[in-house]
């Protein structure tokens, strides 16, 4: 059993300290300098029930984001292929549901999950709640990971969404697991919580019985007209000091550098990747808000002598 004591002792050391000892357990576990491109697509965005306080796609806010239905399989095909020759070896498709329905939505998704894994992508999806059943016909899709994020700890997690549990996520993540498929569970940040807050998530995570092999790191994206449109940016340090001890807590573990890059400086991304980062999203949008151009990706990773898919003109 891991401890929030245990993750606040490796946290608070002094920080070349815990660089070090991130950078050690990164190299004996990863491919050093190995950073994983993803591409990501919203296939159905908003009008979703949900009451998540930072979303953009949530019903009950005016945010400036449209609803739109189900994209179809061959849309999504053409998608994964450009994002494939671009460089991606991952493609993670988000819906905006509160669970799946099962019908001809979900058997498209099912669809979209085989295309892209012909592509010879790893395939990723996060739809929200999922049944054991549907966990087992993603499987079959051989549906490579599924994403599902506890956010933040258990006891902030009523501040920010009312209309589902802890319980019940924890219950979807315990089907994904059951089903064979790669658990993708992180956090988002910069949500008004603290930073014991962000320490007790990764304590839940490293105890789950099938602990995530990807972690999301996500800053909060301020959405207009969402509870959280004023939140205050994360501290710079705050986020690389999570990110190291992520990496320690999970030596194994792809540790995503998500969403909020696009607020954040070039040194500030290099000194996640050096705490352990291990992957970012790329191009120009998320599943709604901005990420960094490519070309400015292409130009961070030239600068640190790291390859660049030769789509990259920069
Ligand atoms: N509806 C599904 C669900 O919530 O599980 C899947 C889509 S949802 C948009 C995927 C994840 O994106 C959320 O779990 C959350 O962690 C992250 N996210 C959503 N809005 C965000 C924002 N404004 N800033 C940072 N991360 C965000
Ligand atoms: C995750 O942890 N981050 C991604 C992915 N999983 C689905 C989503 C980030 C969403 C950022 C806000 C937006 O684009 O609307
Ligand atoms: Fe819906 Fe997911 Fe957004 Fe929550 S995070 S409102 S469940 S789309």
């Amino acid at each position: 059993m891991k401890t929030l004591a245990e993750f606040q002792d490796v946290y608070h050391q002094a920080l070349p300290e815990l660089m070090f000892q991130a950078a050690e357990v990164h190299r004996a576990n990863r491919i050093p300098g190995d950073v994983q491109r993803c591409a990501l697509l919203s296939i159905k965005t908003g009008g979703c029930p949900e009451d998540c306080g930072y979303c953009s796609q949530s019903a009950r806010y005016k945010t400036p984001v449209e609803r739109e239905p189900l994209l179809s399989v061959e849309e999504v095909k053409v998608r994964a292929r450009e994002a494939l020759d671009r460089g991606a070896t991952r493609f993670c498709m988000g819906a905006a549901w509160r669970s799946p329905k099962d019908g001809p939505e979900f058997d498209s998704v099912i669809e979209m999950v085989r295309e892209v894994r012909s592509l010879g992508m790893e395939a990723c999806v996060t739809l929200g709640m999922l049944s054991a059943d549907q966990a087992r016909r993603l499987k079959e899709a051989d549906l490579t990971a599924y994403n599902h994020n506890l956010d933040t700890s258990r006891r902030y997690y009523p501040e920010i969404i009312t209309t589902r549990t802890y319980d019940d996520r924890l219950e979807t993540l315990r089907h994904v697991a059951k089903a064979g498929i790669s658990v993708c569970c992180g956090a988002i940040v910069g949500m008004g919580e603290t930073e014991d807050d962000r320490l007790m998530l990764l304590v839940e995570l490293a105890n789950l019985d099938t602990p995530p092999e990807s972690v999301p790191i996500n800053c909060l994206m301020p959405v207009q007209g969402t509870p959280l449109q004023m939140a205050p940016p994360v501290d710079s340090i705050e986020l690389v000091r999570l990110i190291a001890t992520a990496r320690i807590a999970f030596p194994n573990a792809r540790v995503r550098l998500s969403a909020g890059r696009d607020r954040m400086s070039r040194e500030l991304q290099i000194l996640c990747f050096l705490a352990g980062a291990d992957s970012v999203f790329f191009g120009e949008k998320l599943l709604t808000a901005g990420n960094p151009d490519e070309d400015a990706d292409a130009a961070m990773f030239r600068s640190m002598g790291l390859p660049v898919p030769t789509s990259c003109s920069a």
